[in-house]
């Protein structure tokens, strides 16, 4: 399958996130892509093509202008102010604050625009995240105009971010991005599939109130996971959206063969919503040895996890969400783009041969 790749992504070096109470070396590094792309390379998984910059616009469809502004200049304001370290919030607009006020200072701002303080905002963070959502969007647009199945090494991930905020290593929604530029290109419904270990409040936040986009996520209890404050299997969508959002949170160590049979469900709600497109967060911090994650996904589950996408018969764009078994990374997505292949009827070309 066509791969999408920019070297740009690795413009995001983070040297710190707030870790277990401690400034730690950030579980979401640049080797993840390298990693991932030498085992892609070595299996000869797919061309490996770099995106086209497709600029702002598509940004603008899903986030907020003064969140883009913000992103696009924190860094340059966070050093004027005179800060040591990288930027990193310490004070939210928290229940008992005023949340509708945007602070002027920097380090105000970034307790408005931040949903977690495990994601630091540095130097080359505004480009990887320009770089990441235009590997999103030349994967889709290559599914959009071939129908073939594309894959997204997407970095920095996506799926935290919301509308207007950063987080769980999270600025641009890659997922939500290529969504819109699907229906854009005049598809009636799509349907974005989180199996992410944690849980996509970013994009479900994105669409809650919407009927053109499916969203269901699988993923830890947040009652006792990261995010903690999303993914409840009670929220469902509201207004139009009503019935369009799915939660499948699971316990810490759950058994494969449950895990899969939530897959197996939202793959069916999928194909009942009538959705043309499959967008996959392709997260694969669901692996047994993930050092921040707690399910109990194994090299081969990997590679059912492929064959299973492919079963629901839709054109596909898998983008790159978490996993930070680094070691392991690429083998893990390796074994889910395969079994993704394996799993397809086999291609018809023009004289039926
Ligand atoms: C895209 C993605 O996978 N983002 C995940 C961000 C999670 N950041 C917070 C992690 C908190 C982990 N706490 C685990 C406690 C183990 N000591
Ligand atoms: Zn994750």
């Amino acid at each position: 399958m066509l791969i999408f790749h920019s070297d740009d992504t690795s413009l995001r070096r983070a040297r710190t996130e707030l870790h277990d109470g401690a400034l730690v070396e950030p579980f979401e590094s640049p080797e993840r892509v390298t990693l991932i792309l030498e085992h892609l390379k070595a299996l000869a998984l797919g061309e490996i093509r770099r995106p086209p910059a497709y600029g702002l616009a598509p940004v603008l469809a899903v986030h907020e202008e003064a969140y883009v502004n913000f992103l696009a200049t924190c860094w340059a304001r966070w050093q004027a102010a005179g800060n040591a370290g990288e930027a990193i919030a310490n004070i939210w607009p928290a229940r008992t604050l005023r949340g509708d006020r945007v602070p002027e200072a920097i380090g105000g701002q970034l307790g408005y625009y931040a949903l977690a303080a495990d994601t630091s905002i540095t130097a080359g963070t505004f480009d990887a995240a320009m770089a990441s959502k235009d590997v999103a969007l030349g994967a889709v647009s290559h599914t959009l105009a071939t129908r073939d199945p594309s894959f997204g090494l997407c970095r920095p991930p996506g799926h935290h971010a919301a509308s207007d905020q950063f987080g769980g290593y999270c600025f641009f929604n890659n997922a939500a991005i290529a969504a819109e530029r699907a229906l854009s290109a005049g598809k009636q419904r799509v349907a974005i599939l989180d199996v992410d270990f944690h849980h996509g409040n970013g994009t479900q936040q994105i669409f809650y109130a919407r009927d053109d986009v499916f969203f269901a996520s699988i993923h830890g209890d947040p009652s006792v996971t990261f995010p903690y404050f999303s993914g409840y299997a009670d929220e469902t969508g509201v207004e139009r959206g009503k019935g369009f959002t799915a939660n499948y949170p699971l316990p810490p160590g759950v058994a494969v063969a449950r895990w899969m049979g939530a897959l197996d469900d939202a793959l069916a709600r999928i194909c009942q919503s009538g959705a043309e497109l499959l967008i996959v967060s392709l997260g694969v911090d669901t692996f047994e040895n993930d050092p921040i994650s707690a399910f109990c996904l194994t090299h081969a589950d990997f590679n059912i996890l492929g064959q299973r996408l492919a079963s629901a018969g839709l054109p596909t764009t898998l983008l790159m969400e978490g996993g930070y078994a680094v070691a392991d990374i690429g083998v893990n997505v390796a074994g889910v783009l395969s079994g993704f292949e394996r799993a397809m009827p086999p291609a018809v070309d023009d004289n039926g041969a």
